[in-house]
């Protein structure tokens, strides 16, 4: 591996269903990078219909686009604004990936957060734009998130299987299955499952004759996709199994480098043009709404009970005071959060 792609960080795209915990996720494995002095993380926001971000957030959709304006604007609902605001987010994406290389190796690993609504990510041009854009220039990894809960039913199990399965032959990337809310339930049925297969028909008796039939067939079809799957059950909530995740994460980024970096590489001149022509395009029409890029204000230096959600009100003062000096506000949280583990600690 050269040695300028060995710095360069781990970009981490958190997918799944609405409701599973892929913000909350995203909130832990945050706190826990933050808290090993061997990482840094960079977090991004592409939700533009989050209320408030519950976690420290270096670049945020909602700072360039405002979802409102674009639902007036457009006179949409709010699902197409959603797509709409990702659509707008992504014209601009380039200086993400700027904003990226120019931390140089101080970052250990970005974090993205992405709408509620899986599809709005997968099955989008702009979903597919910014992950390619992100994998031809770092090390990426897909993570699906899975609702452990509520995939205790084999049935349903194997829908959110079928469906993380084909967004690992779109997205072509190293995939880790985050088998969340372990707290609630444990994830060894669902490791059981994915093993054995007479586990999974057994699982499936109750079941009419058609559709346990229909189940039993994928299993068979999916073996393929579980023999090279990496899970690990997570609680977002508790934080339990959030060191295997960050290890996990560490093997598929050497994965990225052996098997699927060369293969973004012959593609990167290919994708860089047609992002291009797609932004022209998307472009033309829109510039009123979208904003220019900056770098988040959503921080909050002063220590507070960390990642825990601001009063609306709060949360306005906060902006208009940190608006210029992002980087020190930044700096300062990691201080006072750093300061308070340690006392934490010594305790
Ligand atoms: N018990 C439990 N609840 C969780 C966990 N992770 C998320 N949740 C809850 O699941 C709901 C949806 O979480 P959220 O992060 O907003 O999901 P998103 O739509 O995928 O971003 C919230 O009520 C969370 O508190 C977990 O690990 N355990
Ligand atoms: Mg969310």
């Amino acid at each position: 591996m050269a040695e300028k792609d060995a710095k360069k960080p781990t970009v981490v795209i958190v997918l799944g269903m609405a409701g599973s915990g892929k913000t909350t996720f995203v909130q832990r494995l945050l706190r826990e990078l933050y808290e090993d002095d061997a990482f840094n993380p960079y977090a991004i926001n592409l939700d533009p219909a989050v209320k408030s971000v519950p976690f420290p957030c270096n670049v945020d959709i909602r700072d360039t686009v405002d979802y409102k304006q674009v639902m007036k604007g457009y006179k949409l609902g709010p699902n197409g604004a959603i797509v709409t605001s990702l659509n707008l987010f992504t014209t601009k994406f380039d200086q993400v990936i700027k904003l990226i290389e120019s931390k140089g190796d101080s970052v250990s690993h970005v974090v993205m957060d992405t709408p509620g609504q899986i599809e709005v990510f997968t099955w989008s041009a702009s979903g597919n734009i910014i992950t390619e854009a992100l994998a031809a220039n770092f090390p990426t990894v897909v993570v699906y998130v899975m609702d452990t809960v509520r995939s205790t039913n084999p049935v349903t199990f194997m829908s959110n299987m079928l469906y993380a399965c084909s967004i690992l032959y779109k997205t072509r990337l190293p995939f880790i299955v985050a088998m969340n809310k372990v707290d609630v339930v444990d994830h060894k049925f669902a490791v059981e499952w994915m093993s054995d297969f007479e586990a999974f028909q057994d699982a499936l008796k109750t079941e009419t004759s058609y559709v346990a039939n229909l189940a039993q067939s994928l299993s068979l079809a999916l073996d393929e996709f579980y023999s090279h799957l990496r899970t690990v059950g997570v609680s977002a909530v508790s934080g339990k199994g959030v060191d295997a995740f960050i290890e996990a994460v560490k093997e598929s980024r050497r994965e990225y480098e052996t098997d699927y970096k060369a293969e973004y590489e012959r593609l990167k001149a290919m994708k860089e043009q047609k992002a291009k022509e797609e932004t022209e395009k998307v472009s033309s029409s829109s510039s009123s709404l979208v904003h220019s890029m900056r770098e988040s204000v959503y921080l909050r230096p002063s220590g507070a009970d960390d990642f825990e959600e601001d009063s609306e009100e709060e949360a306005r003062d906060e902006d208009a005071e940190e608006a210029s000096k992002e980087d020190d506000g930044f700096k300062n949280y990691l201080s006072q959060h750093k300061k308070k583990l340690d006392s934490k600690i010594n305790k």
